[in-house]
């Protein structure tokens, strides 16, 4: 008998992956998380049945959101996750020597348990002696810190439910007061081809508050459409400005700073979206 996992990603498309079974599922305070096992991406972490990360293509998300904006800053020390309990990013984040301190806000432990126990590939940078784990919300920590710090990455959920808060002005308000002088900022922001309306209205609301705001893409597999979005804030810094050199130790799969650049190239629809 043969198994499939759907995901319907629009009212009128899915993706469907052959499994081999389910790993874990389990009903959290917020959300179903579970772990399931396909033929093509290998474990796959879902909650509330969408796929948020697969151990084949989960790198490219999870350099793309890192990288860009440690790249960008001179000398990122302070770094905070809002999101991120599979691990992924900090796993990104600590490959950075500058880098003292990674804080990750996970507002659902049972990710955190999941990911740690399923998918150790990513999960592995959490034990590292720069991580702090707070199971927290992260609306609230980023209200609670000032100046804090130098970059913070929104490495969310699709905006239903918890998540909805992690896409509003105020939200990124706090963002901009959270960071540093030099601050940056990164959410992930949806697909381009399936939510236009949603990747405009998100990247107006970042600019509200930052004087630089610009977009850039990712091609992953696994998600909706495959082209993904990623809006970068920066109090100073220019995201096209960045140092080769100081990268070329990254041990990375996908981000190079080549690809850094190119991203920042968008196809002309996408372009559309953010041009005033
Ligand atoms: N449609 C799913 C988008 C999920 C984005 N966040 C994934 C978190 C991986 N660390």
């Amino acid at each position: 008998m043969e198994l499939w996992f759907t995901e319907k990603q629009t009212d009128h498309v899915g993706i469907t992956c052959k499994t081999r079974g389910t790993l874990m599922r389990k009903q959290s305070q917020y959300q179903e998380v579970a772990v399931i096992e396909t033929e093509q991406f290998d474990r796959v972490l879902l909650l509330d049945g969408v796929i948020q990360t697969t151990i084949k293509d989960e790198f490219i998300y999870h350099e793309m959101i890192a990288h860009v904006p440690l790249a960008v800053h001179p000398h990122p020390r302070r770094v905070a996750v809002i999101g991120g309990g599979d691990g992924g990013s900090i796993r990104e984040i600590i490959k950075h020597g500058s880098v003292e301190k990674a804080v990750l806000v996970e507002i659902d432990e049972q990710v955190i348990e999941a990911s740690r126990q399923y998918l150790p590939e990513i999960s592995c940078g959490l034990d590292d002696d720069r991580v702090e784990v707070l199971i927290a919300d992260g609306i609230a920590h980023i209200r609670e810190s000032k100046n804090t710090y130098d970059v913070i990455i929104i490495d969310s959920t699709d905006p239903v439910g918890p998540a909805v808060g992690l896409f509003t002005e105020e939200f990124y308000r706090d963002v901009y007061e959270a960071l540093t002088d030099q601050g940056i900022m990164v959410a992930q922001t949806e697909s381009p081809y399936y939510e236009p309306e949603l990747v405009q209205r998100t990247f107006a609301r970042i600019n509200a508050g930052f004087p630089t705001t610009r977009l850039y893409i990712a091609y992953i597999p696994s998600y909706p459409s495959g082209m993904w979005s990623f809006t970068l804030g920066s109090k100073q810094c220019d995201p096209l400005s960045i140092d080769d050199g100081k990268l070329q130790a990254l041990k990375t799969r996908y981000y190079t700073p080549d690809v850094h650049r190119a991203a920042f190239c968008l196809p002309r629809f996408v372009q559309e979206l953010v041009t005033p």
